[in-house]
């Protein structure tokens, strides 16, 4: 099916989502990409954070301790009896590449109890630990600063149980969450979190950032999805709380703190989820709008007219479609340029009542002069095609080395204006620029327009403090004023750890310290970061 007035379409080779950022690539108008280069450590970056000598280093009898405990050859990863730096860097260093520590162990456990004899020993002997999934988080919580010791979560990773009736699936924290949406999915069932990082994030990470990703629209927060949790404190209790109900008001619901806690109270082990009924039909167009107020135009109409079948509505502006082509070296499926695009994505049971309702919906918004040019895939490849569009955004704009990124709430109104604003403030500072002086590339924004979530990136050629001076505090109180969040779905991590009280008020953080300091007396836990 086409939108009435799209032009014919010529469809690119389908390019899967990776979560690798780009390194390198071809020479263009934005000047040549920057060889990878070593990741500067985090606490060269941020001297003011200093290691903190109530936590002890890791010593060759902490070692053996582990080695026997975990049994195995390849759970432990340590360069404190020989040089393993290689096999240990992937595991020091985001994503992003923008934080890097000094850890000298890594621990991969099995079992909860394994776990839990971790963490009891880690706290009677103060050695600090950073909770790791599949480190494709993007504020710096993944990674250690100093020498802290990684418990990283990949081989727990089976699925205990799914209720067919009910849609309950209990699985272990480091199950990918592709692995669990494709087991769901043979189940006709669907994972209620969906995101570009798929193929390496895994669920557990996923409720300890709270991400919300592309169809938080359509199945709500992890808050309400997630129905219990097993994690470990890190005085070694296992919170044995994976509930199966729905419905469960017996007292302060605990599990909530590990949501979005982002490891800095325990190890989540477990989860128990609620996953909706897989939709037999999905329908995705995609299609270019004049302006910001004409994107939030077709939004009020998508939600009228689509209302109960609408499962994603993203934004994504024009020089964000620019780079993914330039770098991707991808043809967009539109002809021509816009300064704006959506992607629409409907999931229902009728296919031919869903393509009717696509169809109208287009028809309107197209014969209104809201939409300017569109199209729908036709079928699961044109799906996956128009879906790349989106989800490879943030790996096209790591092409030149380095991007700012802020990930933020905003009343809707006003969503798009941070981002002109930004642009404006980083050109007059004389940032902006095609050619290697510049340290940015450009100024983009695209996100979850559903949510009322910017995805606000400075793609640049380098980390660059001046840029960053520019940057920060600038958005966070741009947002404040608007009273936005400066941390819609991301988390805080390290990168958002001094801006916190830009969103949360003296009270509220005073609560979350204390809270802390319950769980965690010694402050073992991932340290150094938002808390
Ligand atoms: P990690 O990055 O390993 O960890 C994230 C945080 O959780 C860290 O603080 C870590 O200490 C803690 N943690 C990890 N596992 C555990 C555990 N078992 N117990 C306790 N703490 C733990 N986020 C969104 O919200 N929406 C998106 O659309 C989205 N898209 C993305 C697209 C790409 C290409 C990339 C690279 C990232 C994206 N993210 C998105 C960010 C990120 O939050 C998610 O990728 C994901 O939720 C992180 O999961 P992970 O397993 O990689 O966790
Ligand atoms: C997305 O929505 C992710 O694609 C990543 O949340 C956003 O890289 C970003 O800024
Ligand atoms: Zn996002």
């Amino acid at each position: 099916m086409r939108a009435p007035g799209a032009r014919q379409l010529r469809w690119a080779a389908t390019t899967s989502a990776t979560t690798e950022p780009t390194q390198g690539g071809q020479e263009g108008s934005k000047g040549t990409p920057t060889p990878p280069k070593a990741v500067k450590f985090t606490a060269e970056s941020y001297p003011e954070l200093k290691r903190d000598a109530r936590f002890a280093e890791v010593t060759s009898d902490d070692v053996k301790f582990f080695q026997e405990l975990l049994g195995s050859e390849s759970a432990v990863i340590e360069s404190i009896s020989k040089d393993a730096s290689d096999d240990i860097e992937p595991f020091n260093t985001d994503w992003m590449r923008k934080y890097r520590g000094h850890c000298k162990l890594v621990l991969k456990p099995e079992t909860t109890e394994q776990v839990s004899k971790i963490l009891k020993y880690c706290n009677d002997k103060s050695l600090a630990v950073v909770p790791q999934g599949g480190n494709t988080g993007l504020v710096g919580g993944s990674v250690p600063v100093f020498d802290e010791i990684v418990v990283n979560l990949q081989r727990m990773n089976k699925i205990r149980s799914f209720d067919q009736v009910s849609g309950i699936l209990v699985a272990e924290a480091g199950v990918i969450l592709e692995v669990a949406d494709n087991f769901l999915a043979e189940n006709n069932h669907i994972f209620p979190l969906d995101l570009g990082a798929k193929g390496s994030c895994q669920i557990g990470g996923n409720v300890a950032a709270n991400a919300g990703g592309l169809r938080l629209l359509r199945y709500g927060s992890l808050h309400g999805n997630v129905l219990g949790i097993e994690a470990v404190l890190p005085d070694g209790t296992i919170v044995d709380d994976l509930c199966k109900l729905r419905k469960n008001n017996t007292g302060y619901d605990l599990k909530q703190l590990f949501i979005g806690g982002e490891g800095t109270i325990g190890i989540i082990t477990g989860i128990s989820i609620l996953c909706p009924q897989r939709s037999s039909a999905i329908n995705v167009a995609y299609f270019g709008l004049e302006s910001f107020e004409a994107a939030q135009a077709a939004f009020k109409e998508a939600k009228g007219q689509l209302s109960e079948i609408l499962s994603a509505f993203e934004l994504m502006d024009g020089r964000t479609q620019k780079i993914l082509s330039y770098v991707k070296d991808k043809k967009l499926p539109l002809e021509g340029e816009h300064p704006f695009y959506c992607l629409v994505e409907t999931s229902g049971s009728n296919a031919e009542h869903d393509n009717e309702k696509l169809q109208n919906f287009l028809e309107h918004v197209m014969g209104e002069g809201i939409v300017t040019d569109g199209v729908v895939a036709q079928d699961q490849t044109q799906i996956n095609e128009l879906w790349s569009c989106r989800e490879t955004v943030p790996e096209s704009l790591g092409h030149w080395g380095g991007v700012y990124k802020y990930d933020l709430s905003i009343p809707i109104a006003e969503l798009y204006q941070l981002v002109e604003d930004t642009r404006e403030r980083l050109t007059k500072a004389g940032l902006v620029g095609e050619t290697d002086e510049y340290p940015v590339v450009d100024v983009v924004g695209y996100g979850h327009m559903g949510d009322s979530n910017l995805h606000l990136n400075v793609p640049t050629r380098r980390y660059d403090k001046e840029v960053e001076k520019h940057l920060e505090p600038f958005v966070y109180e741009w947002v404040q004023k608007r009273n936005g969040s400066i941390s819609a779905e991301h988390g805080l991590g390290i990168a958002k750890k001094a801006f916190i009280g830009y969103s949360r008020s003296d009270t509220m953080i005073r609560l979350m310290k204390q809270i802390k300091d319950l769980y965690d007396p010694k402050g073992i836990m991932n340290p150094y970061k938002y808390i």
